[in-house]
């Protein structure tokens, strides 16, 4: 069939935010918003030679509208030229699946369905990303160009065919495109087993350990059922919610202490199993729960940092490691005790892109329960719970016992996020300001070191990105952070990060919320949030 043109108009909004563009479900259904932002991701990414030859990678977390999704980017992607689209079977692939797939495939790219950790269904939320040929989400220079395209956009391509079934592995000729469908599963699962020894880890389940994980009704559930209950041996029912849903059961597949709460309890209660573990919407996240201890994510990123090497991937040593600007301090001390260099970046993944790929850092990490390395160039749930595993192997002790002995010789970074979800947009916008304008003004405060707005200067293209987040820091390195969410899709979430070091072991089993009440108490103070927000408490305490 000949390409068809249609005409259409730009469309307000279409700004990707911290991870693509997230929006309602009813706004991606309406008139022809999804085909909008998919030309216009094309026209931004097009190179001079067109899409001739090349390799687009097509997947998503599942959710509700991915079907009919991935079958308007077939067209598309027919319309624009491509010669080949790999989509993952049923239109199924994992963030760090999808990730994979485009580095060993020497993709120019691929698209990605997700709205993550934000709710599906309906009357949820859809998302879209561009990954660039690294695997990795594109970096802001793209993304302005896209949210530029979008606003000029006057047609759209694409073509009259009928609907590919994308059930049937193979080739199928599409337009005049193949269209490979490829097992969602397997190439990852082969990827992991490249990094973990897989013989010990089943060693390891063949002897008793137990594991639960929650796969939320979300993406992870094939991944976690093939990986840890197929090739490790665990006791079926180890995977819990195994089962993607396209609505994820009604829930919020955001693995932290609200939404994985049945995981925490089970932990939490007599006879609970080795290890928890949760993953989020797209499979890029995890939570990890001790037996009677919840590590918290900035803990965790530190703890895998300083016990990599026990894995054979790691086995020589980690180059560096970056963590987003929000997240804990605890993983600069491992790197300055391992002699490697640590990145401060802005909240994001695409963040991470530039130092994994000039081989400055292989650990990376965010506060908002990620980890990941240089195998992709995403965070990797399944991954983190892998290297976990694997130290719990090594090492032959508890959660417990690792975490008390790194917070010995390390100290403790008590660190909580608190939350004010959906909030009035003006409200939100107002409190950021005027508190950047009382930073500007000069903050009075005992013992305040600086107050600033974080900007970033990328060490290896030189790109500069501003407004990252109000940091309040005070001379024993304790600091409260300000910033609003790039990833809602209603009104504004208000996350404020709260951090206080502990180097007195007989202090570091305190409650957290209480170890870091007074810092609370003076975050609240200072933006007046209770005030601007007319909220009492937060949404979520993370
Ligand atoms: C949140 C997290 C951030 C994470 C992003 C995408 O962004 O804070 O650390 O990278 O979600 O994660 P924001 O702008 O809402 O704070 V996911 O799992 O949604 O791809
Ligand atoms: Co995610």
């Amino acid at each position: 069939p000949a390409v068809q043109r249609i005409p259409t108009q730009p469309i307000a909004g279409m700004k990707p935010g911290t991870s693509g563009l997230r929006k309602r479900v009813t706004e991606f259904q309406s008139g022809n918003y999804l085909a909008n932002f998919v030309q216009s991701v094309f026209n931004a990414v097009r190179p001079d030679g067109g899409f001739t030859g090349l390799t687009l990678v097509l997947g998503g977390d599942g959710r509700y509208f991915n079907d009919a999704a991935i079958q308007l980017v077939l067209k598309m992607a027919a319309a624009n030229g491509f010669a080949r689209v790999l989509v993952g079977a049923n239109g199924i692939l994992s963030t760090p699946a999808a990730s994979n797939v485009i580095r060993k495939n020497k993709a120019f790219g691929g698209l990605i369905l997700s709205a993550s950790h934000n709710a599906g269904g309906p009357e949820g939320d859809f998302g879209i990303k561009f990954n660039a040929g690294n695997g990795g989400p594109a970096p802001e220079k793209l993304t302005d160009a896209m949210y530029a395209e979008s606003q000029r956009i006057n047609e759209f391509l694409t073509l009259d065919l009928p609907e590919l079934d994308v059930s049937r592995p193979g080739a199928h000729r599409y337009g005049g495109m193949t269209v490979e469908v490829i097992d969602s599963v397997a190439d990852y699962v082969q990827l992991m087993k490249q990094l973990f020894d897989f013989p010990a880890l089943k060693a390891m389940f063949a002897g008793g350990f137990r594991l639960a994980f929650d796969a939320m009704h979300a993406v992870t559930g094939p991944y976690a059922h093939a990986i840890f209950e197929g090739e490790l041996g665990a006791a079926p029912g180890t995977v819990h919610n195994g089962t993607p849903l396209k609505d994820f059961g009604g829930h919020h597949p955001d693995p932290n202490l609200v939404h994985a709460k049945a995981l925490y309890d089970q932990m939490m209660a007599p006879g609970a199993p080795d290890l928890g573990a949760a993953s989020d919407g797209d499979g890029d996240r995890n939570l990890i729960i001790g037996r009677d201890l919840f590590i918290s994510p900035s803990d965790s990123l530190a703890m895998l940092a300083a016990n990599a090497h026990l894995a054979p991937a790691y086995a020589g040593g980690i180059a560096g490691v970056a963590r987003s600007m929000p997240t804990s301090g605890a993983v600069d001390r491992v790197a300055e005790r391992l002699g490697v260099p640590c990145f401060e970046t802005p909240t994001g993944w695409k963040f991470f892109g530039n130092l994994l790929d000039a081989g400055k850092i292989t650990l990376c990490g965010e506060e908002s329960a990620g980890t990941g390395s240089n195998h992709v160039r995403e965070k990797d749930g399944i991954w983190a719970v892998l290297l976990w595993l694997t130290i719990l192997c090594q090492r032959k002790q508890s959660a417990m016992q690792i975490a008390q002995e790194h917070w010995a010789s390390y100290g403790r970074n008590y660190y909580t996020r608190h939350d004010y979800e959906e909030i009035d947009s003006t409200a939100a916008k107002k409190l950021m300001a005027d508190l950047s304008a009382k930073i500007d003004a000069g903050l009075q405060l005992p013992k305040l070191k600086f107050a600033d707005d974080f900007s970033y200067t990328d060490p290896v293209d030189g790109s500069v990105s501003k407004n990252q987040g109000l940091r309040v820091v005070f001379e024993d390195g304790s600091r409260i952070v300000y910033r609003l969410s790039g990833t809602g899709t209603t009104g504004s979430t208000l996350r404020v990060y709260i951090e206080r070091y502990e180097a007195d072991t007989s202090q570091h089993g305190l409650d957290t919320q209480a170890a870091l009440a007074d810092l609370i108490a003076l975050a609240g103070k200072l933006a007046e949030i209770r005030e601007r927000t007319d909220r009492e408490r937060p949404d979520v305490i993370t």
